[in-house]
């Protein structure tokens, strides 16, 4: 079995290691544009010495986003300026990738921290969510979402497509749709979420089609020997777990043959009312049993900490990369750390050469 330091190919794309960042949502665009703070945030998280940089969730449209601090993807400026920092992303060494993604029903939030709430109806900072249904998440997003139109649905189609041809044109090699968390094409797989009558709702099978669909059009444009992957939450844990397993591996087997090629296996967020089961590395067995059943690689996140504990999911088989989110917020050079915990030495080429040779120097 390899180890968190040995490279990871898929398709045509080989990462340094299996240490990937999550993605994590700055709040920090005006109008969809990524700034300095993007640039220096994502150049310094690859020069930290992770594999693969996923930038945050990127909204499809205006409408998309989850907060009005949130990047975008619908336009040519927005794409023009996301170009340098995927060059500054590969000269660090490390793999761009990008979330794209629509919020759905938890779009129009604040800034987390000024309130993590909905904008209230009518604040010109805000817009109208929309969702499968006209049914709000609750907590602190009470906002009750427009039912989408089969018009609407193929125009949000239609926008995930053009986002990803602006994310392929800026120069990102990994492609990860998002599909998790109690956004939209979560939000559609939910049967809570989820009470259409037409060809998007009712079945496991129907409340799949919009994400199926969503795939296979991106597919088409999105080169195929670049990794097409998707965070999607596998479970709830709203007191339904085996059924949510059952449909999550359907779905996925689907998906699969689509075109989906890599999982990062995420929690639903569907409904405020979950009781997560929060601790160590809790999430990598339920990735593993994702894998096993169905055969994609995999990745996870969610209180994987340590380097021995990342090493170790990767030696036993259970995860194919690992993902990190707030550990390499507190240090981006995490993996430097975790390399001489588990190998003394730093590898070889698994750091940037100036960091490497002094790492090695004296000792
Ligand atoms: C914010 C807080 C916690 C999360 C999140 C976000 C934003 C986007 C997302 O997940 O996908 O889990």
């Amino acid at each position: 079995m390899p180890t968190l330091f040995d490279p990871y190919t898929l398709k045509d794309i080989t990462l340094r290691n299996r240490i990937t960042v999550a993605p994590m949502c700055q709040y920090m665009a005006q109008d969809g544009v990524p700034n300095d703070w993007h640039h220096v945030h994502y150049a310094g998280l690859a020069r930290g010495g992770s594999g693969l940089v996923v930038v945050e969730a990127t909204g499809v449209s205006p409408e998309a986003r989850i907060t009005p601090g949130c990047l975008g993807l619908w336009n040519d400026e927005q794409a023009e300026a996301f170009a340098p920092i995927v060059e500054s992303i590969r000269k660090a060494g490390a793999v761009p990738g990008i979330q794209i993604a629509h919020a759905g029903r938890k779009a129009s939030a604040n800034l987390p921290w000024e309130g993590d709430d909905h904008i209230p109806e009518g604040d010109p900072r805000g817009w109208q969510p929309v969702g499968p249904s006209a049914i709000p998440f609750g907590a602190n997003l009470p906002r009750t979402p427009t039912e989408m139109t089969l018009d609407d649905i193929a125009k949000v189609k239609a926008d995930f497509v053009k986002a990803v041809e602006r994310a392929r044109d800026a120069g990102f090699q990994w492609l990860m749709l998002h599909f998790a968390h109690g956004y939209l094409a979560q939000s559609f797989f939910s049967p809570d979420a989820n009470k259409r009558t037409d060809q998007y709702g009712g079945s496991a099978e129907n409340r799949g089609r919009f994400l199926v669909e969503t795939l296979e059009a991106v597919r088409a444009v999105w080169p195929e020997n670049l990794p097409l992957t998707i965070r999607f939450g596998v479970i709830e844990f709203d007191g339904h777990d085996d059924e949510n397993l059952r449909d999550s591996v359907a779905l996925l087997k689907k998906l699969k043959a689509s075109g989906l090629d890599f999982l990062d296996v995420s929690i639903g967020f569907c409904t405020p009312n979950a009781e997560i089961p929060w601790g160590a590395a809790f999430m990598a067995p339920y990735a593993h049993q994702i894998k096993q059943e169905t055969g994609l690689p995999v990745s996870t996140s969610w209180y994987i900490s340590e380097g021995r504990q990342a090493d170790a999911l990767i030696r036993t088989g259970t995860l194919d990369t690992v993902s990190l989110g707030r550990p390499l917020l507190a240090d981006p050079h995490w993996p430097y750390a975790a390399a001489r915990a588990v190998h003394k030495n730093q590898p070889a080429g698994v750091l940037p050469p100036p960091y490497g040779w002094w790492l090695n120097r004296y000792q």
